[in-house]
């Protein structure tokens, strides 16, 4: 590649890993290449050796790593001459088919629960036209719907239950492992729907299959991590959950639709999924932005709290590298933000020289 070429999306940079031939018209708003963050402060305040990254998916053309995947199956709907995209979602997934589905000029059906999606979620897929349908239940109901409607309607399902979702998402382990010459040693995420763990368990390890040419010498593969939220714990439970409950409304899903796929990353890596309280998935999220300046949704903090957990008890042992995929910016969920905010909350003062210059000194 020269070095004036334009970077042009996941699909492009990754096209012969993915399933793509010279013909195929790639939707793409440029998503991918995301930063890798090493963090400065947190790994000191843990009193433990380690280091730490956060893979920061919040910046993302609609912020969320959901674009990763979503170029990828409207790209291949639209090759096979689909006219419409369906999902249901807890709010990411549909402010991503919403974009996809305008940059291919095709038509986007999203079910959300009513009440339950985050603002900035709401206001990104109502801006880009897509049709809302609201749903008086859950992401779990929307989803079995959608698996119904397809039979009855002429759309593409754009879930994670679609495969090309997954292997769009499975860029970013190829990312990161481009980026850090190696995979790292504990790969820590958010699981909700159980698509991303999945994809980036396949990522890891295409990359460092023999066949691929490539495999670095030291960390191979990582171990997985898979953080929910207590509320909404299927993995750790053992079973689906119903009424899934948690502050981290991205993460609000009770049946997990890639379970036998989660399961098997977590087995072939030896990792574990453990779960987060609601408290402690917003005491990480505030914690990324005062000490790192890294604004992530609630949800993407049960990576950080249940790494931080992991790394004080010594079960992600000292010298470890660390990745924790942050999967949405912090902008998408402002009420939460602002709410846990209250206690600093801003000072009104008159508009004087004198009162800003008390309200300085007054904070320094
Ligand atoms: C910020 O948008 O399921 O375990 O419908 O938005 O792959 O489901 C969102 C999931 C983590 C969980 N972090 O990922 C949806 C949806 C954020 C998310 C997850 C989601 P999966």
């Amino acid at each position: 590649m020269s070095t004036n070429q334009r970077y042009t999306g996941l699909i492009e940079k990754y096209r012969n890993r993915l399933p793509v031939s010279e013909t195929t018209r790639l939707i793409s708003l440029g998503e991918g290449n995301t930063p890798l963050i090493q963090l400065n402060n947190i790994p000191r305040l843990t009193g433990k050796h380690v280091e730490i990254y956060v893979k920061y998916e919040g910046l993302n053309p609609t912020g969320s790593f959901k674009d990763r995947g979503m170029t990828m199956a409207v790209t291949k709907a639209v090759e096979a001459g689909s006219q419409a995209i369906i999902c249901a979602s807890t709010g990411n997934t549909s402010a991503a088919a919403a974009a996809y589905a305008v940059r291919a000029g095709i038509k986007a059906f999203v079910l959300i629960p009513e009440g339950k999606i985050a603002l900035g979620k709401l206001a990104q897929t109502l801006m880009y036209g897509a049709q809302i349908i609201q749903i008086n239940g859950n992401f779990d109901a929307g989803m079995a719907l959608v698996k119904e409607i397809a039979d009855h309607a002429p759309v593409t399902i754009v879930n994670s239950i679609n495969p090309f979702r997954l292997e769009g998402q499975k860029t970013a382990a190829f990312e990161i492992v481009d980026e850090l010459g190696r995979a790292p040693d504990y790969h820590c995420l958010p699981v909700g729907n159980a698509g991303n763990i999945s994809a980036y368990w396949k990522g890891y390890k295409e990359y460092s299959s023999e066949s691929h040419g490539f495999a670095p010498v030291v960390g191979n593969r990582p171990v997985m991590c898979g953080y929910q939220a207590a509320g909404a714990a299927p993995f750790i439970d053992g079973a689906m959950v119903d009424n899934p409950e948690t502050v981290a409304t991205a993460i609000r899903i009770g049946h997990p639709q890639s379970w036998d796929l989660a399961w098997i990353a977590q087995k072939e890596s030896g990792g574990w999924f453990d779960k987060c309280t609601d408290e402690q998935i917003l005491a990480a999220q505030k914690m990324l932005s005062e000490h790192e300046g890294v604004f992530c949704e609630p949800a993407s903090a049960a990576s950080l709290a249940g790494a931080l957990r992991d790394i004080s008890s010594g079960k992600i042992p000292e010298g470890s590298l660390i990745v924790c995929t942050l999967t949405g910016n912090g902008l998408k969920d402002p009420d939460i933000a602002i709410k846990q905010c209250i206690a600093t909350h801003p000072v009104t003062i008159e508009a004087t020289l004198d009162a800003v210059k008390k309200a300085i000194l007054d904070n320094m």
